[in-house]
């Protein structure tokens, strides 16, 4: 259960690096230095490191400064081996944001913030990224009154076309990851889920180069099952990148440690990423990114034992998701249950609605009430998910 680069773990330096600042409270630990992440992190067996822009450097630096910390940082990345798969844009934590980004009610602040992810964006080219990630946890409001939806929407579209564009135009080999949230920082944040998010994607000019970035918690915290979400992101093409960390029901944005929260989701997601669906639907082979927060109880002890927890988890489930699959027993149950049957398609291939009207079996023929006598076994198949989830098969 050691992690490898095979693995393609990658960590946030915002996850390690958060100083527990909560609501209630002051940091319970000091900053710490993105080399020493990197370093740490790359010990423990992760394979990438993400960041915000003003996780490496703070965007009001001088040039100079600027370039003496990217520098420092791609030479702890030359040395331990570790790579940048990922990158994003604070535009969250200054005042001018308090009301968006790309939505924000004021025009100058949208003028600022594109140019603030147009230069992360040219550095996210120079360190290799593949992935840009958006999440707009300011672009929503508090109060109906105070936002104009459709305009909000306009503004967000417009943003993000242009940034596209700019990628394009530049030759930037990046592809953009939409990280849905329901709520938090603001009372309600624009596209709340994996499927707002994916209507919203499907009318922008770049289509083809924007997916989603659906983390566990969020999906979660609007009550939403995240195995779901991910599967359909996956069948729709868009899962371009995902945040694992864990989540305990409908309540604040925990970013507990991967499996931490709803084990069983865990189990399933893990199985969906590594094996596609039962029926062989598409499996994932991106980064396995956490952005998880070490719980504000801990020293960096707690951080480093946390970081290794997230991946050994990934690494348990992943074992106990073979040991499911090769079980003849849950070969029988997913039979039993049709769960595999439910790839056939329901028409006959070139059959037509017409035909089907002639098929005496699936109307004047058929018994509703014999097929609505027929058990599924759910349970059973579920139980034996459980069985190995124990370690008791
Ligand atoms: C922030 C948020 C995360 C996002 C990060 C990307 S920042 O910590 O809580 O869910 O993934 O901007
Ligand atoms: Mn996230
Ligand atoms: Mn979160």
């Amino acid at each position: 259960m050691t992690p490898t680069r095979e693995d393609r773990f990658s960590f946030g330096l915002w996850t390690v690096g958060w100083q527990a600042r909560d609501t209630f409270g002051d940091p319970t630990r000091p900053p710490l230095d993105p080399v020493v992440a990197v370093e740490k992190l790359s010990e423990l067996g992760a394979w990438g490191v993400t960041f915000h822009d003003d996780d490496l450097v703070d965007f009001r630096a001088s040039a100079g400064e600027r370039d003496f910390a990217v520098s420092r940082f791609r030479k702890a990345l030359e040395a331990t081996g570790m790579v940048v798969p990922m990158m994003t844009t604070n535009l969250f934590t200054h005042p001018v944001f308090k009301d968006g980004g790309f939505t924000s009610n004021d025009r100058g602040v949208r003028r600022f913030a594109l140019r603030k992810v147009m230069r992360n964006l040219d550095l996210a080219a120079e360190l290799g990224a593949s992935t840009y990630v958006f999440w707009g946890g300011r672009e929503g409001s508090e109060y109906e009154g105070a936002k104009d939806i459709a305009a909000a929407l306009d503004r967000y579209r417009e943003a993000i076309d242009a940034l596209a564009d700019y990628v394009v135009t530049s030759g930037y080999s990046l592809r953009f990851a939409i990280e849905p949230k329901p709520n938090e920082p603001r009372g309600d944040i624009l596209l709340p889920t994996v499927g707002h998010a994916l209507a919203f994607i499907a009318t922008l000019d770049h289509a083809d180069m924007v997916g989603v970035n659906p983390e566990v918690g969020h999906e979660q915290m609007a009550g939403l099952n995240y195995v779901h979400g991910v599967a359909q992101a996956l069948w729709t093409g868009k899962l371009f990148h995902l945040d694992l960390n864990g989540q305990r029901s409908i309540k604040f944005d925990q970013d507990l440690v991967f499996g931490h929260g709803d084990l069983l989701n865990a189990f399933f997601l893990v199985d969906l990423l590594e094996h596609g669906g039962p029926g062989g639907g598409p499996s994932y082979s991106g980064p396995r990114h956490f952005d998880y927060k070490p719980s504000r109880t801990e020293d960096f002890e707690g951080v480093w034992d946390s970081a290794a927890a997230n991946m050994r988890t990934y690494l348990l489930l992943r074992e106990r998701s073979e040991a499911y699959r090769a079980d003849p027993q849950v070969a029988e149950a997913l039979a039993c249950s049709g769960v595999t049957a439910l790839s056939e398609p329901t028409l006959d291939p070139g059959e037509t609605l017409f035909d089907l009207r002639r098929d005496l079996k699936s109307w004047e023929d058929y018994d509703p009430d014999t097929a609505g006598r027929r058990g599924y076994g759910f349970v059973r198949l579920h139980q034996l998910a459980v069985e190995h989830l124990l370690g008791a098969r």
